[in-house]
């Protein structure tokens, strides 16, 4: 029966930078059972982020960039021999146990969330050559201005109107027109936290580590590479790639 296993051979390019590509099947439905703040619940974010953590410390990325609910990992070293359907099903299962074990600690959700369907993230690898591991990042930061603007346009206006209403009102609008409407109800999106303008980056910083040499009993400064959780990012380009080392 082996010889049916076909899709198991499967395998990313040798050459090519891969980025794994996790994204949460309904969430619109969990945030709507779970009463999630809109357009961002707080803790929804972090629980996303803390899992993004255990992502990162598991499968070791150079990069991993987490808006709403999707997460991108750029592969320094790709695990499981690049075996395409191993990389997807491990890493789709990993991150909705540690999504899961992350909601389970938070009281508001606790309850709720133990009578609904489990939880599954979507898995898919991307292969890109070196020159376009950038533009890949630019796209989902895209992504999530977008999301921003439309999240606070739609939710601002459902405060007044109805579902249908506020479509209506939103239909074929452009951004600069939904900058107007939102100005109009003192809301200045360049004011809003930068992780819900630019998304959430986590990569290594190299840090400080002071210590005592036991020997000697003198003072010595080492530096190691630690997990950051960057919810400050800038605008995703070659030199933030470049400065940060997260290229290969
Ligand atoms: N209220 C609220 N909803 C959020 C938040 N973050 C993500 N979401 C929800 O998650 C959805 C993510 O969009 P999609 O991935 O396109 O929708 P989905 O329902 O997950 O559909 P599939 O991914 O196709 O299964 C958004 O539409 C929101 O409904 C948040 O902070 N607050
Ligand atoms: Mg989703």
């Amino acid at each position: 029966m082996k010889e049916c296993e076909i899709f198991s051979g499967l395998k990313v390019p040798c050459a090519a930078n891969i980025v794994v590509r996790l994204d949460g099947r309904n969430f619109s439905q969990l945030s709507r059972r779970l009463e999630f703040e809109k357009p961002y619940d707080m803790d929804f974010v972090k629980i996303l982020s803390k899992a993004s953590c255990q992502l990162f410390k598991e499968f070791n990325p150079l990069f991993l960039y987490t808006f709403s609910d999707e997460i991108s990992l750029l592969l320094g070293e790709v695990p499981f021999a690049g075996r395409v359907e191993k990389i997807d099903s491990v890493m789709a299962s990993f991150l909705s146990g540690a999504f899961t074990r992350e909601i389970m600690k938070n009281d508001r959700f606790l309850e709720r969330f133990q009578d609904i369907t489990p939880v599954s993230f979507d898995s898919r690898v991307i292969p890109l050559s070196r020159e376009w591991v950038v533009s890949y990042f630019q796209e989902r930061q895209m992504e999530a201005w977008r999301n921003c603007l439309n999240g606070y346009s739609y939710w601002t206006l459902r405060k007044e109107y109805s579902r249908a209403e506020t479509m209506e009102i939103l239909h074929e609008k452009k951004s600069s027109q939904l900058h107007d409407l939102l100005f109009s109800k003192g809301i200045n999106l360049a004011q809003m936290p930068a992780w819900q303008r630019r998304g959430i980056g986590l990569y290594k910083k190299k840090v400080q580590i002071n210590g005592l040499n036991p020997l000697t009993q003198e003072k010595v400064t080492s530096e190691r590479n630690k997990i950051t959780v960057d919810w400050e990012l800038p605008m995703l380009d070659g030199n933030f790639f470049a400065s940060n080392s997260l290229l290969k």
